[in-house]
């Protein structure tokens, strides 16, 4: 993203601003000052605190300052410290992979849908394997919604079925066949260990080994979860944090409109 209005804005903001080599912001422009916060596993004390000022050092950080250390349990202490990196990226030449569709509000989608569509939607979601985090597939699917966006239960052109959490990829894929599912949306929060690569994984392979790989949308969605992830592993869309059922509903109704009318 070079120019338009970004360089308008902030050209107007700082004359020094280069998106070339961008870097943190704190006092003034190109001051590089950072906030870092993390744990040491060693006892709580002077050395801590030396050892906390080197690693700031080593990761690239000028000046570095330990403004907050506790002791969080025995042989654990906790850091907040703040420095001045010396790094910097080129704004200009980043690119990101992102869900291509309009974004429409509940009306306009329900609209679009009866248009181009002309029945209604089949959505099932769950977080699936392990994963026990309600919340972000509820906020995306719960026909109450979340921070003002109405969830997909609520629009009139989706059925819609949550199966809530720690659903078996078999079971969900049972309860696709039975619903005669055209969208899985799938949720996933817990990454320790990449147990979500596996999870996400075993459920495109068990998809395509009863043929219905290319018979749905599949999506995926959660905090640490990106469009550019999702392909990778096999899926249709991803989307990550701050995203909204508008945003997953007006994919959904446009998606699936390429797929059968174009
Ligand atoms: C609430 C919570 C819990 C609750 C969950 C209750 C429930 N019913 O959901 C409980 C206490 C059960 C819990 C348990 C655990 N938790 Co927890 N939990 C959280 C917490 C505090 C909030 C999560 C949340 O609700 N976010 C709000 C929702 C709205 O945001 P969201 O999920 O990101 O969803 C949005 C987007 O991501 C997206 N989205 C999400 N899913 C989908 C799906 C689709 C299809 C689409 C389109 C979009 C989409 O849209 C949503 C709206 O914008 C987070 C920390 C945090 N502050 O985030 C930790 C956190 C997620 N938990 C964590 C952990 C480690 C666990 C446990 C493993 C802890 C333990 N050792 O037992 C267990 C997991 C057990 C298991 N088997 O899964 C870690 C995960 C770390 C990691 N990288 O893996 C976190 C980050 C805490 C931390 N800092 O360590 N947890």
């Amino acid at each position: 993203m070079s120019g338009g209005l970004y360089s308008m804005d902030q050209k107007d903001f700082d004359q020094t601003l280069d998106l070339t080599s961008v870097k943190p912001y704190g006092d003034t422009m190109n001051d590089g000052k950072t906030q870092v916060s993390f744990t040491l596993p060693v006892p709580c004390g002077d050395e801590a605190i030396e050892a906390a000022k080197q690693l700031m050092k080593k990761m690239g950080f000028e000046n570095p300052q330990i403004v907050y250390y506790k002791e969080l349990t025995k042989g654990f202490t906790f850091f907040n410290c703040y420095g001045s990196t010396v790094h910097t990226v080129d704004f200009t030449t980043i690119h990101v992979p992102k869900v291509e569709s309009t974004v429409m509000d509940m009306n306009e989608t329900d609209d679009f849908i009866r248009e181009h569509i002309g029945r209604k939607i089949v959505v099932l979601g769950a977080s699936t394997g392990t994963d026990a985090h309600t919340v972000g597939i509820d906020a995306i699917m719960n026909m109450k919604g979340y921070a003002g966006h109405y969830g997909i239960e609520r629009y009139e052109m989706f059925e819609a079925l949550n199966l809530g959490s720690q659903v078996p990829n078999e079971e969900f894929i049972a309860k696709a066949i039975e619903m005669k599912a055209d969208v899985l949306l799938v949720s996933q929060t817990v990454t320790q260990k990449d147990v979500h690569i596996k999870n996400l994984t075993e459920l495109v392979e068990m998809l395509e080994a009863e043929g219905l790989r290319d018979k749905v949308i599949l999506a995926c969605g959660g905090p640490r979860i990106t469009h550019e992830l999702a392909q990778e592993l096999g899926y249709d869309a991803g989307f990550g944090m701050n995203s909204y059922a508008d945003d997953v509903a007006s994919y959904i109704a446009q998606e699936l409109d390429r797929r059968l009318n174009k």
